[in-house]
């Protein structure tokens, strides 16, 4: 927990947001701002910063990240049309909330 960091907040429901997945290590919901018909984040809920912060010790976090976004695509109808998953890492990546989430990016009609 990062007490000024956004996901902080929302994963501990000091700032509402509706989440489509929870458990103990991991929440998923929506980008406020969708860059396509599906946009879902999926976040741990242990604070780390970006990618570069990982430890050993976080390999499971990693691991899950993609096992709920694969489940998570299914769960949204876009896994057999395609998607995209994405990490911004660090500000020259497009990173503007400096805690580790993957984006899940899809739905559109092709
Ligand atoms: P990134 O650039 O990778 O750090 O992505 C951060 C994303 O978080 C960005 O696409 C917009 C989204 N976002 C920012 N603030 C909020 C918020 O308060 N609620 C939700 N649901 N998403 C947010």
């Amino acid at each position: 927990m990062s007490r000024d960091c956004l996901f902080c907040k929302i994963i501990n429901r000091e700032v509402p947001s509706e989440f489509l997945y929870e458990d103990d290590d991991f929440v998923v919901f929506k980008d406020i701002n969708p860059a396509a018909p599906v946009h879902l984040l999926i976040v741990p809920k242990k604070h780390i910063r970006s990618i570069n912060d990982l430890q050993k010790a976080d390999e499971l976090i990693i691991s899950g990240l993609f096992m709920i976004a694969k489940d998570m695509a299914k769960d949204q109808g876009i896994n057999e049309s395609g998607y995209k998953l994405l990490f911004n890492v660090e500000k020259g990546g497009g990173q503007e909330i400096f805690h580790l989430h993957l984006h899940l990016i899809g739905g559109w009609k092709r």
